[in-house]
């Protein structure tokens, strides 16, 4: 067998990115790598998860263009909780087109993302000049996707990887697998009850994607937004990603 990579503890990572600075350090303090996906349709289902989860997150992951009677007055109340439980809000818009364009959907229409997110996630399929567009965020580049069947296979993958690298804009990206040392790892696909789910999603456990692919952030969805006591099982999952984190430190 090869003999096993060692990983670099998070507080020794050489993370260029003020936002992915303040992540980190978020993370420290709280003991938790645990990111929030809020998938969730309504405003007020969105705050009260805010609520809930909040003190075991260091993010919380949108999709705003999701959410029915999305205002700025929401975004304004989220702010608050985010600012009081100190989390992160991540809109996973997933861009993916011409820096122009990327350039009108970030900054207009209803949702004016880069007027309030902190991190944002985009495709790399057009090149790194169109990365250039997303000021004041930190960009996580998606690199590999988590479903049965993904196109980002490991050519894809080396080529997406190579513009998420030399964008300076880029914390982090979204991979299946351990990418880059310079810059943070995330991974969704994290389900502690479940593998799959009929539309192509593929899931791993904490202790996986920690052990195995050394991330540094896990992405949980349905795990805690579908549970009964959402609250309780956030818990939960950062105590499993924080100890699954710590064990593959030696
Ligand atoms: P769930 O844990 O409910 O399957 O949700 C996963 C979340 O992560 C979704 O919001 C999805 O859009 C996102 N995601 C993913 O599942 N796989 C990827 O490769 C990239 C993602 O952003």
């Amino acid at each position: 067998a090869p003999p096993e990579v060692k990983r670099v503890p998070l507080e020794q990572k050489q993370i260029q990115h003020p936002v992915g600075k303040r992540l980190v350090d978020i993370a420290l303090k709280k003991k938790s790598n645990l990111i929030a996906s809020a998938d969730v349709i309504t405003t007020a289902e969105l705050l009260k998860l805010a609520e809930e989860v909040g003190d075991h997150v260091v993010a919380l992951k949108l999709h705003t263009d999701i959410i029915k009677d999305f205002s700025m007055d929401f975004i304004e109340n989220l702010k608050k909780i985010a600012k009081e439980k100190d989390f992160l809000l991540f809109e996973d818009r997933k861009f993916a087109d011409i820096g122009n364009t990327q350039e009108l959907q970030y900054k207009e229409g209803i949702y004016k993302i880069g007027s309030w997110a902190d991190m944002i996630t985009s495709h790399v399929i057009a090149g790194e000049e169109s990365l250039k567009v997303f000021d004041n965020v930190g960009v996580v580049a998606i690199v590999e996707m988590s479903s049965k069947g993904t196109l980002t296979d490991d050519y894809y993958i080396g080529k997406a990887l190579n513009v998420a690298e030399s964008a300076p804009n880029v914390m982090g990206v979204v991979a299946q697998r351990k990418v880059s040392d310079d810059l943070l790892l995330f991974t969704p696909g994290v389900n502690i009850s479940t593998s799959g789910d009929n539309k192509g999603q593929q899931y791993n456990t904490p202790e996986r994607v920690m052990r195995g692919y050394h991330t540094d952030f896990m992405i949980v969805g349905r795990g805690i937004y579908q549970s009964a006591n959402p609250k309780e099982v956030a818990q939960e999952y950062q105590s499993l990603g924080w100890a699954a984190y710590e064990a593959s430190l030696s």
